[in-house]
């Protein structure tokens, strides 16, 4: 077998090596460069990580995303000390709700429906406090911020025009949840030809058994959609590389 096929991201033999630091990761390594590469946090919103948001009205137990808090806000920290490429997205809808399919308001039979006044405003309603960024890992000044409708961060934005603007071949995935927005996102950019690393402890879902098919999901079948790895081998790849 063909030495680069075993290190994702190393550009065919001959050509210049761009990659800084190997990452250990599985199916197996992922070669990171961070000038080629964005971390992509997925709705790390209010409405889904605490107590009377969207999530909750749902029936979840909101306080099982929040582990994925430190170890998001410790990658985050590395990434910006590396001026890598950070984007934010958010899942929400319009005011007027007109962006919104009748499907997913009655989906789910809520308790409080996407619209509806709630403890932190409108769910999931875009202007709302209960749809921004939680405020542990809010965006800084020139960090893109994707608005998206859907569970799928490409569909019916711009992060695939700003990703391609940038140059950016590698998507270091994070957020919640795993088997939804972040499994939806992920299958998106590898249709797209992103190579896509997802941080396990970055991401959370409200079912446990969820979170590790999830995961699974995504390195099986020799990474048939991506790499999965911890953010301490993220973070140190990030610190040692430059
Ligand atoms: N319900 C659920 O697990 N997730 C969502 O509705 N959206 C996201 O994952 N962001």
């Amino acid at each position: 077998m063909h030495l680069n096929s075993r290190v994702a991201g190393l550009k065919p033999k001959g050509e210049r090596q761009d990659m800084t630091t190997v990452i250990e990761a599985e199916p197996y390594s992922f070669g990171l460069d961070p000038k080629r590469a964005a971390l992509v946090i997925i709705d790390m919103q209010r409405d889904f990580l605490e107590p009377g948001g969207f999530g909750e009205s749902l029936g979840n137990d909101v306080s099982l995303l929040r582990k994925t808090i430190e170890p998001t806000k410790q990658l985050l920290d590395a990434a910006r000390a590396v001026g890598m490429t950070v984007i934010h997205t958010r899942e929400g809808h319009r005011a007027d709700l007109t962006d919104l399919p009748q499907a997913k308001k009655v989906r789910g039979n809520p308790t409080l429906a996407i619209g509806d006044m709630g403890a932190m405003g409108r769910i999931l309603v875009r202007g709302e406090a209960g749809h921004d960024i939680i405020p542990e890992l809010y965006p800084i000044a020139g960090e893109p911020v994707i608005d998206k409708p859907g569970k799928g961060a490409f569909y019916a934005t711009d992060l695939d025009t700003i990703l391609k603007n940038r140059g950016i071949a590698q998507l270091i995935v994070c957020g919640v949840t795993t088997e939804v927005c972040v499994n939806t996102s992920v299958r998106e950019a590898n249709d797209r030809g992103y190579d896509c690393l997802v941080v396990e402890d970055c991401c959370g879902s409200y079912f446990p058994e969820f979170q590790e098919m999830g995961l699974k999901m995504i390195k099986a079948q020799g990474g048939i959609f991506g790499w999965v790895a911890p953010s301490g081998a993220v973070i140190a790849a990030l610190e040692g590389g430059h």
